[in-house]
């Protein structure tokens, strides 16, 4: 059993006092050790004194997804190297990752928060969960194997890829439990029915996250494999998955709220906006984090909250499925993928016959994330031979690959052949529907 009770159904009064309390201690230790939010909380005229309990969350400055690129890749450890003792990264706004450091203590509160979301989907030490979320800097892999093995379930840590050998995996080793992403589930589910295996899968569950998914495709996936299907959500800045669980009711996700504050605001006024099921953009706070804490963090997702009582007895907030981004950031087969990653390679590269002039096409094609970047050829240097074209076209999809870590399909095309905006230029067409 990993039914933290003691905290979990903590009565909303108490979660609120401790949040607090944590709050009070996690700003100051911020502040002494970490210059970024030590000069903006100069700049803004707040010392640590000031924030003496939950209300005075609102007095802090906001941090952004650029603060980490600027203090790449350690800046904002709040810890030496020599406590550091695990390493994550994901895609930040231009060709730098985002950096994020765990020492033993927050891998251990990572690993409690992990072992709730299976706990919560009704996992027992019997269980097998196959985890086929990436391993490696992207928390989603060992994120779920801490928590799995925390539990005391049996691990499968196969990774992502390779979809028929997952597939026998899973058969071959009895796995009860799938992780991984909801696009690559459902694609796991029909490579499972084309090869006419899906009745010797002994799959009861699946804990889905990492990017946007819709009720129907929860339906999709539950009836194909015989399953129930959760959510999970989570970022690389706060603590990968763990963030936000949803549990047997199915009805929004358990905020692990004696770890995170969650803040909503207006992302154009920057308002906090109280009250439940109203849209607007999830602001995190980290309280215990030793590491890499971060304060009012602006993650860019929109959702809401649901305060009502939940049956399964916890009283952490349920966050809503995130609704979209107030930013341009896609989320292709999993990974993070700003517009302005592509343009700067782009931009770099123009000297061998291209443009910046691009469109990204992105759909989902059998349940998988198609990835296609339109690349105008330059007029003056407008090559018509194949093997030139094609070698250029193999060189952009290296250089993306080598910066995005996914596949992309680069076409070259013919100097102003692609559509000019009147407003700004439309370079993202996503014709997925996700949310
Ligand atoms: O995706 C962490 C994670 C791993 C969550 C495994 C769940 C499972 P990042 O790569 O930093 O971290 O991407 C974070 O993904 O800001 C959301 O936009 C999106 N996202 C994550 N979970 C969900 C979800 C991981 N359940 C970004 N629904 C976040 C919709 C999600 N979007």
């Amino acid at each position: 059993m990993y039914f933290q009770k003691d905290f979990e159904c903590m009565p909303q009064i108490d979660i609120k006092r401790l949040q607090g309390e944590k709050l009070v201690k996690q700003v100051k230790y911020v502040y002494d050790n970490v210059e970024c939010y030590r000069k903006r909380m100069d700049e803004a005229g707040v010392k640590p004194e000031d924030i003496k309990g939950l209300d005075d969350l609102k007095k802090l400055p906001f941090s952004y997804k650029s603060d980490l690129r600027d203090y790449y890749p350690y800046g904002l450890f709040a810890r030496p190297m020599k406590d550091i003792v695990e390493i994550h990264a994901s895609s930040g706004t231009t060709g730098k990752r985002i950096v994020v450091g765990y020492t033993k203590n927050d891998l251990d509160m990572w690993a409690d928060c992990s072992a709730r979301m299976l706990e919560a989907i009704g996992a027992t030490k019997d269980d097998i969960v196959q985890v086929s979320y990436g391993y490696g800097l992207f928390t989603g892999g060992f994120g779920l194997h801490y928590g799995a093995q925390k539990m005391g379930l049996t691990v499968i840590p196969i990774s992502s890829g390779n979809t028929e050998r997952q597939i026998e995996t899973m058969i071959d080793f009895g796995a009860t439990i799938l992780a991984c992403t909801p696009s690559y589930a459902l694609y796991l589910a029909e490579t499972a029915e084309k090869m006419g295996v899906v009745d010797q899968l002994k799959l009861k569950a699946g804990i889905f996250g990492a990017e946007p998914w819709t009720e129907e495709m929860r339906k999709q996936i539950e009836e194909k494999l015989h399953i129930k299907a959760y959510d999970i959500y989570g970022l690389t800045e706060i603590v990968g998955p763990g963030v936000a669980f949803e549990c047997s009711e199915q009805a929004g996700m358990h905020i692990n709220e004696d770890h995170f504050i969650l803040e909503i605001i207006d992302p154009e006024t920057l308002e906090p906006i109280e009250g439940e099921n109203k849209l607007g953009e999830l602001v995190f706070s980290t309280i215990d984090k030793e590491g890499f804490p971060i304060l009012r963090y602006r993650t860019r997702d929109l959702g809401f909250i649901k305060t009502s009582k939940c049956k399964c007895g916890r009283t952490f907030v349920r966050l809503s499925k995130p609704k979209g981004r107030s930013d341009d950031m896609l989320i292709i087969r999993g990974v993070n993928v700003f517009p302005s990653q592509i343009e700067e390679i782009l931009l770099q590269n123009c000297d061998r016959g291209i443009t910046a002039n691009y469109q990204i096409v992105v759909d989902r094609v059998n349940n998988n994330d198609t990835f296609d970047v339109y690349v105008e050829m330059a007029p003056d240097l407008f090559a018509d031979d194949m093997a030139s074209i094609e070698g250029l076209q193999k060189l952009l999809v290296d250089k993306l690959r080598n910066i995005l870590g996914i596949g992309a399909k680069v076409t070259l095309v013919n100097p102003n052949s692609i559509a000019r905006s009147e407003g700004k230029a439309k370079r993202v067409i996503d014709k997925r529907k996700l949310v």
